[in-house]
């Protein structure tokens, strides 16, 4: 007699991969995966990167049949996993320095085509100092040209290698070591920084996405989506820092979900300069939530409650809400975005990925 099972959701609303049919598993799931970024290295415990990476050269490892080669900024990545003349990495992997990664990357390719051997695809990675900051121009000379290269942001929004100082993807009001939690207006100013994903697609490059390390489905299937691409493509994923953000390391995971479930993070895809999907927001909550567990934001709850402070953070999360109609339901701003004139592209449809919603645009929102 056959029985219907119903799923009761909670959490991070994954099902078990056990319950799913075998293609959809997880890529870590599989005895057989590459195991790219292997044990002993030298990340901090519960590294929100670290575990990114894993997932994020897994799922293209498998994605590309094996034929990978990718290329590491310098940074915490870079530095946990390959302490001469140890290495973590089981994949073809070059160091380059700390803001040309997409430039190396960009050669790598060009050498690959030269030689005929287009069927080797190209990764490249860093942290957001190196992508959003000094290896920016590098980024966006490698999205101009249209390379083969897809490139992988681990955004802990901080310098965290060499001390935990402020970049230009750090939260407004989070404390750093050059932004300091002192005066009338503590931590990180306000209307600083900038949005990476979003200058990507202004760059109309075939895809753009945005992710989390509390989603590793989500998180290899864009990876493996922008495998099946070519042209340059750009991955932006949160991986929360214990020791930058003073978080619990037994919290990565949570903080990373707080940071969508409050609509600080939105989650999405695009192309050609549209979003075409988001995560939608299932169990909203009040930033605050998201600030309490983090000692970088300490000084908006001691010595006294910064509800100036914290407002100012609710409202950026409320644009992102309303920009990216992140709460399913609600009524978004519809707009058509980032075209240049004459060169738009048709919008396309979410294609089954998990947790989303098609169609969805926006102008450029704070992140
Ligand atoms: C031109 C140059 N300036 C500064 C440095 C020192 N440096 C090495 S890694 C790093 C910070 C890396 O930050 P990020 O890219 O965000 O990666 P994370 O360590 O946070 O993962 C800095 C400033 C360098 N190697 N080269
Ligand atoms: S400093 Fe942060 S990013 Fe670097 S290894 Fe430690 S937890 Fe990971």
């Amino acid at each position: 007699m056959s029985q219907h099972v119903r799923f009761y959701q909670t959490g991070s609303f994954a099902v078990g991969n056990r319950l799913l049919p075998i293609q959809a598993r997880t890529v870590q799931s599989d005895p057989t995966r590459s195991n790219s970024l292997t044990s002993g290295h030298r990340a901090c415990r519960g590294c929100g990167e670290a575990l990114g990476a894993r997932y994020v050269l897994d799922a293209a490892m498998r994605a590309t049949g094996g034929r990978l080669v990718t290329v590491n900024a310098t940074g915490c990545l870079e530095v946990f996993s390959t302490p001469y003349p140890e290495t973590s990495w089981r994949v073809p992997w070059l160091h380059s320095l700390f803001g040309n990664a997409p430039a190396v990357a960009s050669g790598v390719a060009a050498a690959l085509k030269v030689r005929d051997r287009g069927d080797i695809r190209v990764l490249g990675q860093g942290g957001d100092g190196g992508t959003v900051d000094i290896g920016f121009g590098a980024l966006s000379g490698m999205f101009e040209r249209g390379d083969d290269v897809l490139f992988v942001c681990y955004d802990n929004q901080g310098y965290m290698n060499t001390g935990v100082q402020r970049s230009g993807a750090t939260p407004p009001a989070a404390r750093t070591s050059t932004t300091q939690a002192v005066g009338s207006a503590p931590g990180n100013v306000f209307g600083q920084g900038k949005s990476a994903p979003l200058i990507a697609m202004a760059h109309e490059i075939p895809y753009v996405a945005t992710a989390t390390i509390a989603d590793l489905h989500d998180l290899e299937s864009k990876v493996e989506r922008a495998m099946g691409l070519h042209g340059a493509r750009y991955l932006h994923v949160l991986v929360p820092c214990p020791l930058g953000w003073g978080s619990e390391a037994a919290q990565t995971i949570r903080v990373a979900r707080l940071a969508v479930q409050s609509g600080l993070f939105p989650v999405f895809e695009a192309e050609r300069g549209n979003v075409t999907a988001v995560s939608p927001i299932r169990h909203r909550v009040h930033v605050e939530e998201y600030l309490r567990p983090q000692i970088r934001f300490r000084h908006l709850f001691e010595p006294t409650r910064r509800a100036d402070v914290i407002d100012g953070l609710q409202a950026i999360a409320d644009r992102n809400i309303r920009r990216f109609g992140l709460l399913p339901g609600r009524r978004h701003e519809a707009t058509v975005c980032y075209h240049a004139a004459g060169r738009q592209q048709p919008g396309q449809q979410d294609r089954g990925l998990a947790n989303r919603t098609p169609g969805v645009r926006g102008p450029a929102p704070a992140m």
